[in-house]
């Protein structure tokens, strides 16, 4: 990320907002908490606003899983049970302030495959293509998973991609992954922006 903030980005037509799994299991308390995970609802809340303001799609991914999922443990996968569908764990909390016009795109619902990506087995991308969005702006959970695998898809969707430095935090299974996970989608062509270059 670029220290000297005389950047400003306004937003328009073509822009919209992406919420990557900010789901109850992914925040402290949580089945698989991203540490600090809840710091990404304010300023998350605060695009909301103004996003709905400038009548820009707000997207909502979430994580969708069956009881029987094959990145849970028991399957032999890597993570604990964690957003099994219609559960409380997988539901988004409420303190973020969707609005009732937010698409809500589910993910990795079958057993046998998981998707970090938002776009990976849903309609997201045509639903995007169908609005003439150019620009997605992502911010969510958790940076070195599943907002990293949606930033670089949309990448290689040609879309322009912000990536809402408040807004993520990182499991960091490994120490610094979610830092790295930050130059890759730099790397790849995402910019990595402050909500204070994003112009009211
Ligand atoms: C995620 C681990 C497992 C994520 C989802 O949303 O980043 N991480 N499932
Ligand atoms: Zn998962």
């Amino acid at each position: 990320m670029r220290e000297d903030d005389d950047r400003n980005y306004q937003l328009n037509a073509h822009d919209a907002l992406i919420i990557v799994d900010v789901q109850n299991d992914f925040l402290p308390g949580g089945a698989l908490a991203v540490r600090h995970g809840d710091a990404v609802i304010e300023p998350l809340n605060r695009m909301i606003e103004l996003f709905k303001g400038k009548d820009c799609p707000i997207i909502a991914t979430r994580d969708w899983h069956p009881q029987d999922h094959c990145s849970f443990k028991a399957q032999g996968g890597p993570w604990p049970v964690h957003c099994v569908a219609e559960s409380k764990g997988a539901l988004f909390p409420k303190e973020l302030r969707l609005p009732k016009s937010a698409w809500i795109i589910s993910k990795a619902t079958t057993a046998a495959r998981d998707a970090y990506s938002g776009f990976d087995g849903t309609d997201l991308a045509e639903r995007l293509k169908a609005q003439k969005i150019k620009r997605v702006w992502v911010g969510g959970l958790a940076t070195d998973y599943c907002v990293r695998q949606t930033v670089l898809d949309a990448l290689k969707l040609g879309l322009d991609v912000m990536v809402l430095f408040e807004a993520v935090r990182a499991v960091n299974l490994k120490p610094g992954d979610g830092d790295r996970a930050i130059d890759e989608m730099e790397d790849a062509g995402a910019i990595c922006v402050t909500l204070a270059e994003v112009a009211p």
